[in-house]
């Protein structure tokens, strides 16, 4: 037992020396980074294809997308309008780690000004490895549940920004994303909050106006 958590204990270490140095590379590129996390189907991609589609004539985004496998999300972030977009495929693995950022950033275009990474949709895992990002942020989905963030609180700390998505549903649900937002709060007080639906378009003005505002920012 002793010799697993050593082991783990030596991966975080390793992941951690590749993430400052990324974070180091990022700053001197001027470039903001966002770690986006969620469960799986929470909403991930369709709140930044709707995002990208607000902000693409203005910002130059970057997308990386980790999925265990397929292509599928990569494919439609591009379409979306986004300026550079690759996936990795982690083959099992149920979050992204620094080293895979940084192998694919050699691939990246010199013009981003805006990096988005859409983990893992995982809400365990992901919290753990640091990518070199500026802002973390957690999504969650009325769908969900309110009872998510006490289950997995790890997330919900480790996170700066939480959007709630899907208030489209509230009715059908009957569950009011005020109520997500008090349990979020008792969790992590400090969380900035923004409600959307990446459907309907309701809270997308908010949320896009903070991903702009994030681009030229100090980080
Ligand atoms: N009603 C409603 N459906 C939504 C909303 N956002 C996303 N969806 C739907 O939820 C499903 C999953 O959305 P995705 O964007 O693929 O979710 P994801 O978090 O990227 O999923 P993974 O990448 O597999 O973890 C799709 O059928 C979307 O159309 C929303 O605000 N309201
Ligand atoms: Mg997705």
């Amino acid at each position: 037992m002793s010799r697993t958590v050593k082991i783990e204990k030596k991966i975080l270490e390793k992941n951690d020396t590749i993430a400052a140095r990324l974070r180091n590379n990022f700053a001197k590129r001027k470039l903001a980074v966002i770690n986006i996390m969620s469960s799986p189907g929470a909403g991930k991609t369709t709140l930044l294809a709707e995002t990208i589609k607000k902000l693409s004539g203005r910002i130059s985004i970057g997308i990386i997308v980790g999925d265990i496998a397929t292509d599928h999300d990569a494919k439609i972030l591009e379409d979306a309008g986004a300026f550079w977009a690759i996936q990795i495929n982690t083959g099992g693995r149920c979050h992204l780690e620094a080293g895979m950022i940084e192998a694919v950033m050699e691939l990246a275009p010199e013009k981003l000004n805006l990096l988005i990474i859409e983990n893992i949709g995982n809400l365990v895992c992901p919290a753990g490895y640091d990518l070199g990002e500026n802002v973390t942020v957690m999504l969650g989905a009325l769908t969900e549940g309110i009872d998510k963030p006490k289950k997995y609180p790890g997330m919900y700390r480790a996170c700066s920004r939480l959007v709630i998505n899907k208030t489209d549903l509230e009715n059908a649900l009957d569950i009011k994303a005020d109520d997500f937002e008090k349990e979020a709060l008792m969790v992590n007080p400090k969380l900035e909050i923004f409600k959307t639906s990446a459907k309907t378009g309701n809270g997308m003005n908010e949320w896009c106006g903070w991903i702009a505002s994030l681009v030229n920012a100090e980080h």
